[in-house]
């Protein structure tokens, strides 16, 4: 498969998905929401080969800039419903991906791309980073899922506070506000975010993908429910090949060989 508006690479059992449109500051058309969606289609029909992902964006400037307003400004109300479509689809498939998903925001992630760095587990951002979801200055409201997942993320009085007043964030008070776990230099962030890609994509694969799905969908469940459900994820690991191996090699004072998802 070929991209012209991302770029991605594969090294070590880390994917990175690299939005590449710096001169209209990585936004998102409809075209690179497909690309994307490609992207990590092939993430998830290689097991094992991509481990973890990370999410950056090409330039200094932006992560992603928002949803693509040129082309927005185009849409009518029915290419917009499918406009949304395509970007819940996207971000959906993101958020199920069965490997851990980081985004390295390493400047503008507002709008849509807010909303992308929210679809992702984890965020980590550089000092240059900027948070905002300011869909109301242009008449709008988020469309890809951030009035929804900012509540989850921040609590629902801040989430207000930031798509009410459309306000820009920086990295300090997005990290004090959960929306990121870290700030770090502008040169340091994509080393970090692989040093994190590495722990994780070392450990039982498909123990890992089983946590994620399980945390991932007991967020939205009741307590008995997400119970209910991780008891049995836990169960129907019992038998496979990496939970025997994981134990024998902690038996054997080994170091685990985990080789597939
Ligand atoms: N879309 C398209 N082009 C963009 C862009 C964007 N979101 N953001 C920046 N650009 C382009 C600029 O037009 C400019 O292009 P040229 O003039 O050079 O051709 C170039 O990138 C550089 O931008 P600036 O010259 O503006 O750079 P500055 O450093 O002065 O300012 C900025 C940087 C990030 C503060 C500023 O560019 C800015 O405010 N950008 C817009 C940010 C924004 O409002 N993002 C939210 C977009 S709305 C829905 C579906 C989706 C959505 C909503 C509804 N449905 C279908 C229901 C989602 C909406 C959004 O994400």
């Amino acid at each position: 498969m070929s991209f012209q508006n991302i770029s991605w690479d594969v090294a070590d059992g880390i994917g990175t998905l690299t939005i590449n449109r710096p001169k209209q500051l990585n936004a998102l058309d409809a075209a690179t929401l497909g690309e994307i969606a490609g992207a990590l289609e092939l993430a998830r029909v290689q097991p094992g080969e991509v481990r973890a992902l990370i999410l950056t964006g090409a330039g200094e400037k932006a992560f992603v800039a928002g949803a693509d307003i040129a082309a927005m400004a185009k849409l009518g109300p029915a290419e917009a419903r499918e406009f949304a479509a395509l970007g819940h689809r996207t971000l959906n498939a993101l958020e199920a991906l069965p490997v851990v998903t980081i985004a390295a925001v390493n400047g503008f992630a507002l709008g849509g791309g807010c909303e992308l760095a929210m679809a992702c587990d984890l965020i980590y951002a550089s000092e240059r980073a900027r948070f905002g979801q300011p869909e109301v200055n242009l008449g709008l409201i988020p469309g890809f899922g951030g009035t929804q997942r900012l509540i989850r993320r921040v609590g629902l009085m801040r989430a207000k506070e930031m798509i009410f007043s459309g306000e820009v964030y920086d990295a300090a008070t997005a990290r004090a506000a959960g929306l990121c776990l870290e700030v770090l230099p502008p040169e340091r962030l994509l080393e970090h975010a692989r040093a994190k890609a590495r722990v994780i994509a070392s450990r039982g694969p498909a123990a890992v993908a089983t946590c994620k799905r399980v945390m991932q969908q007991g967020a939205d469940q009741l307590l008995p429910q997400a119970l209910d459900a991780e008891r049995l994820a836990f169960a129907g690991l019992f038998g496979t090949a990496e939970t025997k191996e994981g134990m024998a090699a902690f038996l054997e004072k080994r170091p685990a060989s985990f080789t597939t998802r």
